[in-house]
This record gives structure tokens, C-alpha cells and sequence, in this order.
């Protein structure tokens, strides 16, 4: 490790991952905006190179780290509850002049649950214990959503000790090296995740 050839984080998935057929939830903090925007962008850009629609890319946002797994289990169970409905009008309606298709896909955007939610936000360690509680919180919290969703959930928390680490990941470090932007390794994993099977 450490040589010429070592590559530092994620390689390339060796599938295609073609994400033209995928709804993905981004749920964001209001906290430390300044970093978290372009986190988001970054994940945006993302996840239109793997060619999600920007119409299936639905983005909330939330007051701090802390209500980023209640707020994406909230609003996938939603979905979930949506796309039962749907299927129940469907069956309703059979009868009707409408296709299934018309009737599934409103003005392009894809109905049904999500296929993949992204969890952002970014932890900056102060002087008290409060960093530590919350990061153990929400690490767990977005593990739960899911494995209790069976919805992909992406960590993109940022559990930082300085202003300028965080800067860094966000690709936007006040130096010559602006550093790596995490939202685009975290919308390729939601992609690559959403798309798992055997
Ligand atoms: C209170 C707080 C603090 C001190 N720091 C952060 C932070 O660095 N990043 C973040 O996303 N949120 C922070 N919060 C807010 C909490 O996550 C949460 O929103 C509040 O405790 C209300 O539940």
C-alpha cells in the first residue's frame, strides 16, 4: 500500500451503472450550508453522469445533522405508502381509457417508492461532547433506514475536526488543492446500490 499505483478511495464499480430508471432521495442540513451545498451539487452531478432524470432526483432538507434519518425514513415510508395507493387506483381504474404507463409516470417523472436515498450533512467538532453524540446518532440512524426500509441509504455525513477538512472533502479548500468533492463518490453508490442484485 502507499505506492505509485495505490488509489485512495473508491474505484469505479466494473457494472455499468445506468441509473436512467432510478428515483433517488437526497435529504440535506440547513447546517454548515456552506460546505453542504456543493455536496449536494457534487452528488447531483453524480447521479446524472449515471444518467438519473433530474425529475427522479428529489431533494428535502432538514434543520441539522441529527433529523437526517427520521426526516429519510419519513419520507420513504411515504413513498412506500404512495406507491401502494398508486397500485390500488391502477386496479380501480382498469377499466378506464388511461394506460397503465400514463398512469404510472406523471409528466416524466417516475412514480413508485425510492430506489435509493442519500443522507448529507456535515459534523464539525466543537468543544463539547456534542459532536461525538451525534455522529454515533446519525451513523446508526441512517444504517437503520436502511435496513429497516430495505431502501439503499448512503452516508453523506462529514464527521470533521476542522472547518478545513470539511472544506476539502467538499472540493472546495481555501489552497491550491480545492480537494475532493464526496457527493460524487456518494451518488455513484447510490446507483451502484440501488441497482444490486444478484
Ligand atoms: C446543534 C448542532 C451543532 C452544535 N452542530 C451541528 C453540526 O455541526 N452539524 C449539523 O448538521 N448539526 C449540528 N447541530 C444541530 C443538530 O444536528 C440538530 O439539528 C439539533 O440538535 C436539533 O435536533
Amino acid at each position: 500500500m502507499g505506492g505509485d499505483d495505490f488509489h485512495k478511495g473508491v474505484k469505479e464499480s466494473s457494472n455499468k451503472l445506468d441509473g436512467s430508471s432510478l428515483k433517488i432521495l437526497i435529504v440535506h442540513t440547513r447546517w454548515n450550508a456552506e460546505i453542504v451545498n456543493p455536496l449536494v451539487d457534487g452528488t447531483k452531478s453524480s447521479l446524472a453522469k449515471y444518467g438519473v432524470k433530474s425529475e427522479n432526483i428529489i431533494i428535502r432538507d432538514v434543520p441539522g445533522a441529527y433529523e437526517l434519518p427520521g426526516a429519510a425514513m419519513k419520507l420513504i415510508r411515504q413513498s412506500q405508502q404512495e406507491s401502494t395507493n398508486l397500485v390500488s387506483n391502477i386496479v380501480d381504474d382498469l377499466l378506464s381509457t388511461q394506460t397503465l404507463s400514463d398512469k404510472a409516470n406523471v409528466e416524466g417523472a417516475k412514480s413508485g417508492p425510492f430506489d435509493a436515498v442519500i443522507c448529507i450533512g456535515v459534523l464539525i467538532k466543537g468543544s463539547t461532547m456534542h459532536f461525538e453524540y451525534i455522529a454515533d446518532a446519525v451513523s446508526h440512524g441512517i444504517m437503520r433506514v436502511g435496513l429497516d426500509t430495505g431502501v439503499p441509504a448512503v452516508f453523506g455525513v462529514l464527521t470533521c475536526l476542522t472547518d478545513e477538512q470539511a472544506m476539502q472533502r467538499a472540493g472546495i479548500g481555501r489552497g491550491e488543492d480545492k480537494g475532493h468533492n464526496h457527493g460524487l463518490d456518494w451518488g455513484s453508490a447510490a446507483v451502484e446500490m440501488a441497482l444490486l442484485k444478484l
